[in-house]
């Protein structure tokens, strides 16, 4: 019962989960809900959005929000829509997961604690894939170095893979939650609607099957999503933006766009439960990713 904005027998808050490029960030938010909510691959700009991780237990709701790689500012458009995003997540969260990675500190980690210390959001430090560190006697210098960069309320080495650290981390959260209200209806896992998972797993069989710069040229419009009796029917347009792209994203005789769209079916068949039917057709769009015309087609509207 809500009684003056306070709430006993409820906690509520937001979590925002941050880092440079490919620190892990998206593979430790599904591992917290326990659901492929944010894609993965080994290349950076994966993500590229804010995408909500909602994590709801009896008296207890936990909204984690994945962010693209932060960091410093230059270049295309879509980068800036990107950090903005980012950087947006911080100030209105009531938690930090700031996450760098065990082999080392980078200049774009210290451009990310900035950001951290400038929103004055209590901050977590995790120190993900602990895992590549075979001398674990490496760690302890590294842990020392970085506990003194702020005032982070904790310094954990860690692995996004191994679910025992996971649940370590979602205890720390659970302890910094606030009193508050449930934010989102039970059940619901994420904020982002079938079309935009839909068009995500795409991306990312497509970002994995691709090597060299094509990734990075990509984006994917849903432009139909219907909804038949047995099955959910999808029709895609992958945007490249140049047309050199097109040949190697299509492949020899159809082969990879069809291979892609192959994996990506029976992903989205494991995540929702449903039959899919893909169409799936590739576009030039040249530069796509400097204009902002583009940008809000393909639902980037944070810059
Ligand atoms: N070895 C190892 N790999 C990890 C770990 N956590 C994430 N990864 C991998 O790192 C890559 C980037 O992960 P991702 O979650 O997309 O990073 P993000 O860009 O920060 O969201 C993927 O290939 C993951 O499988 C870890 O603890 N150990
Ligand atoms: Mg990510």
């Amino acid at each position: 019962m809500v009684e003056g904005g306070v709430f006993p027998d409820y906690r509520s808050g937001m979590i925002a989960v941050v880092g440079r490029p490919n620190a892990g960030k998206s593979t430790l938010l599904n591992a917290l809900i326990g659901h492929k909510i944010s894609i993965v691959t080994a290349k950076p700009q994966t993500t590229r959005h804010a995408i909500l991780g909602i994590l709801t237990e009896d008296n207890l709701q936990a909204v984690f929000v994945d962010t693209p790689g932060l960091h410093e500012v230059s270049g295309k458009l879509i980068n800036k829509a990107m950090n903005k995003a980012a950087v947006a997540s911080l100030e209105g969260a009531d938690l930090i997961l700031f996450m760098v990675d065990a082999r080392g500190w980078s200049v774009n980690d210290d451009y990310i604690l900035q950001r951290v210390a400038e929103a004055k959001v209590p901050c977590i430090l995790l120190i993900n894939k602990i895992d590549y560190v075979k001398k674990k006697e490496q760690l302890f210098p590294y842990l020392q170095s970085v506990s003194q960069k702020h005032d982070f309320l904790e310094v954990i080495p860690m692995s996004a893979l191994k679910q025992p650290h996971v649940e370590r981390v979602k205890d720390l959260v659970r302890a910094q939650i606030p009193s508050g209200p449930q934010l989102f209806p039970d059940g619901m896992l994420t904020d982002r609607g079938v079309g935009f998972r839909v068009g995500e797993v795409l991306r990312e069989k497509l970002m994995l099957s691709l090597h060299d710069e094509v990734p990075y040229g990509l984006g994917v419009e849903i432009n139909v999503l219907e909804d038949s009796d047995d099955q959910l029917k999808v029709d895609a347009t992958v945007w490249v933006d140049r047309e050199s792209h097109k040949g190697i994203v299509v492949g020899k005789a159809g082969e990879r766009l069809k291979g892609v769209g192959r994996s990506a079916r029976l992903e989205l068949n494991n995540i929702f439960g449903r039959r899919f039917h893909l169409q799936t057709r590739v576009k030039v769009k040249s530069n796509w990713a400097d204009n902002a015309q583009a940008l809000r087609q393909l639902g980037y509207d944070e810059y």
